[in-house]
């Protein structure tokens, strides 16, 4: 059978792990040259042969490192380098892989002058096994090459598009990424990398629902994938120490869940299965709790690959929630309890690191977030880093998860295949996330157009397919009258700009158009309703009075004119949710309409407040205390 798992890298009594983060060295493919270091094969050659490079850190984009507009701007290939050692104990008898979180947007990776690895998608992880074919070695370095390129075509998801003019008046060789998103197109390593092993026989996948019964009694059902390790390479294993004596038949599953202080709650065993948790602690969002820490509770799912004599061949821990999702034509309930999405759009995205994760910042947005008394989030336009969803899992945030699709166009076979292949790998990576409750599969694609009908039809339909348990939702910036998406999915997600983009500075026109819009959804199509953006953009420090376009005061009369429509839908329609665009400003490309980036955050880029925190806060707290 072949690995389909991308379950996490970690450490445990059969597995080992290390981060290959770090300083790695970085060079651009010359513009006007750009399969130079495929030509020159850089990754078979030693460094110092191949030209000059210079320090880059991993993860982080590469764009804002530097003080150079070429790396800010590039387009095309650029290349990382770093070498590694291997353990000796390592190399005997384990399956030894190498990880990458989240590389935008292709990325092909070499290790020892062999290609181990390609892969496309900007924001999903991938993983080479480093078999014998690698070079790998323990008596010497290892040399770890990565070459990735942030193009976009039409084919991508997202998409984008070169525009090379032909006007005499541009330089030769001059082209520029067109792309129709406003966020700034960061490129690099962006998310941990790690090489980490598993034993020859180990546990490829772990698949886990949950429901709750009528009389309160939970139920965790499971499906494990293992991988058996060849009785020729077993034996091999077993000769060198690693597994204990035992035919390679007698490998059994066995599953045990344990609360928060280490108490065995159930007992499994097989692959397939479910557990019965008499009185469990339900997972709740932090939201409808009393105590914080009554929020995310999360068992742990062990797991392990035994031998007849009960000893542990592997062992991998899941941490999983307990949570029952429940939708119907009016209504989205969190264990049978109505849930109100009271929210945020948001990017990963900081300074100088563009969209490379960051620990301190991760930490500090959900601090922030909790401080406002927001409930949720969407991964405004792609999967978030695995680290995020670990935090809000753990803290009972909850969560929309959108992958990369972002106003996407044309429909065409090649496009929907990308697009299926990126749901695929996003389920098959947060399918156990209790924080998770909803996918989304695009945010404002051109769904007006009549292909958009049969493409999001079998992209919905894939969904289903891959996930039962989880409502499934788009995000439409068209009239009701014409899109011909939304018809196809559980939730509906609208984005709405008035007083921005339209009627621009006449706040009196917001809360009737918004009421009326909405009410218009929900006749037509009689599903949940979630606002999922409306916002301004708002320079930090700059006033006027009476409210003025891009000042804090006009950022608070938009936000009041909103708040007035919310409450009225909300006692009068299935309105379930509203999300401010955005949590805090973040980069652009260059533009007249973008002020140095997007500026429609509550948050300054830097995450102070700007006046408006204070005001969703007040917003956020007081529906707390309502519903
Ligand atoms: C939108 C997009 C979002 C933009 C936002 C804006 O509708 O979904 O990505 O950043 O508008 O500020 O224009």
């Amino acid at each position: 059978a072949d690995s389909k798992g991308i379950l996490f890298p970690q450490e445990s009594e059969t597995r080992e792990r290390k981060s290959l983060d770090g300083i790695w060295q970085f060079r651009l493919a010359p513009r006007n040259d750009p399969e130079m270091g495929f030509r020159d094969e850089w990754f078979k050659k030693p460094l110092q042969e191949t030209g000059e490079t210079i320090l880059m850190p991993v993860p982080s984009s590469y764009n804002d490192v530097t003080q150079s507009k070429d790396i800010r701007d590039h387009v095309g290939w650029a290349w990382y380098d770093r070498e590694f050692w291997v353990p000796k104990e390592w190399m005997s008898q384990r399956k030894i892989y190498l990880r990458f979180g989240g590389v935008n947007y292709h990325a092909i990776v070499w290790v020892n002058g062999v290609k181990v690895a390609e892969h496309a998608g900007g924001h999903l992880p991938f993983v080479a096994e480093l078999v014998d074919t690698a070079n790998l070695s323990s008596k010497r370095v290892n040399r770890l090459t990565v070459a990735i390129n942030n193009t976009l075509n039409q084919n991508t998801i997202p998409q984008g598009s070169i525009f090379r003019p032909t006007a005499n008046r541009y330089p030769s060789g001059y082209f520029t990424l067109n792309y129709n998103f406003d966020f700034f197109n960061y490129a690099g390593i962006h998310r941990p990398v790690y090489l980490y092993t598993t034993p020859t026989s180990y546990i490829d996948d772990i698949t886990v629902s949950t429901n709750l019964q009528e009389d309160g009694t939970a139920l965790v059902i499971y499906n494990i994938e293992t991988i058996r390790a060849s009785a020729a390479q077993f034996h091999n294993d077993v000769n060198f120490g690693w597994i204990p004596t035992v035919n390679q038949d007698g490998l059994s599953i066995v599953v045990r869940l344990e609360d928060k202080t280490g108490n065995i709650v159930a007992t499994g065993t097989h692959g397939i299965g479910y557990l019965s948790v008499p009185n469990a602690t339900l997972w709740w969002p932090f939201s409808m709790v009393e105590k914080d820490e009554e929020a995310g509770y999360l068992y742990t799912m062990v797991v392990s690959l035994q031998n007849l004599a009960k000893v542990d061949v592997d062992v991998y821990r899941l941490k999983i929630g307990i949570r029952h999702l429940g939708w119907d034509n009016t209504t989205f309930t969190i264990n049978g309890k109505p849930f109100y999405f009271r929210g945020f759009g948001r990017h990963e995205d900081f300074d100088i690191r563009g969209r490379g994760i960051d620990n301190v910042m991760i930490v500090k947005d959900h601090n922030l977030i909790k401080w406002t008394g927001a409930n949720s989030y969407r991964t405004s336009h792609y999967p978030y880093s695995e680290e995020i969803m670990d935090l809000t899992d753990e803290l009972g945030i909850v969560i929309i998860d959108e992958i990369s699709a972002v106003s996407i166009d044309g429909f065409g076979q090649e496009l929907l295949e990308t697009h299926k292949q990126q749901m695929r790998e996003l389920i098959q990576r947060d399918k156990n996330r209790a924080s998770v409750v909803m996918w989304s599969v695009a945010n404002e694609p051109q769904s007006q157009k009549t292909q958009a009908g049969p493409y999001f039809k079998e992209i919905f339909e894939l969904v289903k397919s891959l996930d039962s348990h989880r409502p499934r939702t788009i995000v439409i910036n068209k009239g009701y009258q014409e899109d011909k998406a939304a018809e196809y999915a559980d939730i509906i997600c609208i984005n709405r700009y008035y007083a921005w983009y339209s009627d621009t500075g006449h706040t009196e026109v917001i809360t009737a158009s918004m009421i009326e819009d909405v009410n218009n959804w929900i006749k037509k199509f009689r599903r949940p309703l979630i606002i999922a953006e409306y916002g301004a953009d708002t320079v930090a420090g700059l006033h006027s009075n009476p409210q003025f376009v891009f000042t804090e005061e006009f950022q608070l009369e938009y936000l009041r004119e909103h708040f007035r429509a919310f409450d009225s839908l909300r006692a009068n329609t299935t309105l379930i949710g509203e999300m401010i665009w955005n949590f805090a400003d973040f980069m652009t490309g260059q533009g007249i309409t973008r002020i140095v980036g997007n500026r429609k955050g509550i948050f300054t880029r830097e995450r102070q407040p700007k006046a408006s925190a204070h005001l969703l806060r007040s917003r956020y707290h007081y529906l707390a205390n309502e519903l």
